[in-house]
């Protein structure tokens, strides 16, 4: 096996939660990633939950237990408890819902202060970029000020299309990337 499988097992799980404002394209990349096709949704009311062995990449057979939480407000109190000490936080953004841009920082912002996510490794999805007028990431970046975020939270920001999963397997390398790293420097803290 390659390095970049040597401090993560096959049989273990990654505990991933996805969060975002309601209708970003949650629950759309959750069956893109575990039926690799396209599934209609509905609005999440509560969450849903999937294991998923990745099947493409650099992180292609790992496992990964994926909590997509329902993102209307008044279901977001719900955010702090799933992201809980989780390995990775994937935060979807509407690429083009422009109006709601301000909501979903200050949403992402809130999560990434907490104490027990502090360090998380974060993967920004810019979903619904096959959609004319959607933003480009530079901008969703800035707008979401993601430079300012807590100095601990390593971030990826990718952009992509949940519908026919275009750029969600390279934003899972990513996010699996950020989550080894920190493995290995946790791993190494203790030792010292
Ligand atoms: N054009 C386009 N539409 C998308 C994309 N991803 C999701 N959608 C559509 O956006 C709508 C909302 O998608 P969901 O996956 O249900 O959104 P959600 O974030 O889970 O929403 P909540 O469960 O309410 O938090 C659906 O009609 C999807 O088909 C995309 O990449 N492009
Ligand atoms: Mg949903």
């Amino acid at each position: 096996m390659g390095n970049s499988f040597s401090n993560i097992s096959a049989f273990q799980s990654l505990h991933i939660v996805m969060l975002g404002l309601d209708s970003a394209g949650k629950t759309t990349v959750l069956y893109r990633l575990k039926f690799n096709e396209f599934v209609n949704t509905v609005p999440t009311i509560g969450f849903n939950t999937e294991k998923i062995k990745l099947s493409n990449g650099t992180a292609k057979g790992i496992s990964c237990h994926f909590w997509d939480v329902g993102g209307q407000e008044k279901l977001r109190p719900l955010w702090k408890s799933y992201s809980r000490c989780t390995d990775g936080i994937i935060y979807v953004v509407d690429s083009v819902d422009v109006d709601r841009l301000e909501e979903a920082k200050t949403e992402l912002h809130k999560v990434t202060k907490f104490a027990e996510n502090q360090g998380t490794p974060l993967l920004v999805i810019a979903n619904k970029q096959d959609l004319p007028k959607s933003l480009p990431v530079a901008d969703i970046e800035k707008q979401l000020a993601l430079h300012e975020l807590t100095p601990s939270t390593t971030y990826h920001i990718q952009p992509a299309c949940a519908i026919i999963g275009e750029g969600l397997h390279e934003g899972m390398d990513k996010l699996y990337e950020m989550i080894l790293k920190r493995r290995k420097s946790l791993k190494q803290k203790k030792k010292r």
